[in-house]
């Protein structure tokens, strides 16, 4: 890692970084699903990673990463951005994607699902892996978030999505993650869009958000 020199470790203009921010249940992974599909980037879901880590054999964080999601509390920032990093690195050095536009010879693009969640992680992130060059922010009220987990969670086997868990994710966010949001916002690089529409109509928001920053880069 470059923390020691102070310089981010890659080139914002060969590893495009977006990060898709929003309450719990505000469709961040939905939306992120569609945009793979249209634009060439790669899903870095936060969560999917924390998760994952958390049943790899011989993790020295499994039972930590558990009790914090259970919490609704964040994880320290080491481990989420050790993960995101390796996963950036094996992207980039992956053959799987170098034929793919805009990937290839240190080049990538990537959604960053639920991260940063707190300003720390914003900052620590910026300067030692790369700043992202767009935010999308998906506002929802929490009842409609409620909604969705309580009947997502009579299927997904997610350990947060119950209603004590979804109540303590929904203060950590408002406690914790907006205020990310907030000093995003004031550098002018957040695209608000309303979670609370059908998929469709909040995909097409995102799409233009995407295409009047990124002009030439959707592939479909
Ligand atoms: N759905 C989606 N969009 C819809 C729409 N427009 N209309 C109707 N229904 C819609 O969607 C949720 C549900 O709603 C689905 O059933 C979907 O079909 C439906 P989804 O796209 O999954 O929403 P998303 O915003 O991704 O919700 P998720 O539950 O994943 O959000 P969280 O932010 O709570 O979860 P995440 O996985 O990011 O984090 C979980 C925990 O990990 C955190 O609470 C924290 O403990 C930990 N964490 C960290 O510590 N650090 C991190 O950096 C990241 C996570
Ligand atoms: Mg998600």
């Amino acid at each position: 890692m470059s923390s020691q020199n102070s310089a981010p470790e890659y080139d914002a203009k060969k590893v495009v970084v977006v990060f898709v921010l929003g309450g719990p249940g505000s469709g961040k992974g939905t939306q992120c699903a569609r945009l793979v599909r249209d634009y060439g980037f790669l899903h870095l879901s936060a969560g999917d990673l924390l998760r994952a880590e958390q049943t790899r054999p011989g993790s020295q964080y499994g039972a930590m990463i558990a009790e914090y999601i259970k919490d609704g509390k964040i994880v320290p920032m080491e481990v989420t951005i050790g993960l995101l990093r390796n996963a950036i690195q094996e992207a980039l050095e992956s053959n799987a994607t170098s034929d793919k536009e805009g990937w290839g010879n240190g080049h990538g693009r990537f959604l960053i699902d639920g991260f940063p969640r707190k300003l720390d992680q914003l900052f620590k992130f910026e300067e030692t892996v790369v700043p992202a060059q767009l935010t999308l922010f998906l506002y929802c009220t929490e009842e409609v978030m409620l909604k969705r987990l309580l009947l997502r969670g009579e299927t997904s086997g997610r350990a947060d999505d119950n209603i004590e868990s979804i109540k303590k994710r929904f203060r950590t966010f408002v406690e914790t993650s907006m205020p990310v949001v907030d000093c995003l916002r004031k550098r002018d690089v957040v695209a608000e869009v309303d979670g609370t529409k059908p998929v469709d109509d909040v995909y097409d928001h995102i799409c233009q958000a995407m295409n009047a920053k990124f002009h030439q880069i959707s592939t479909s």
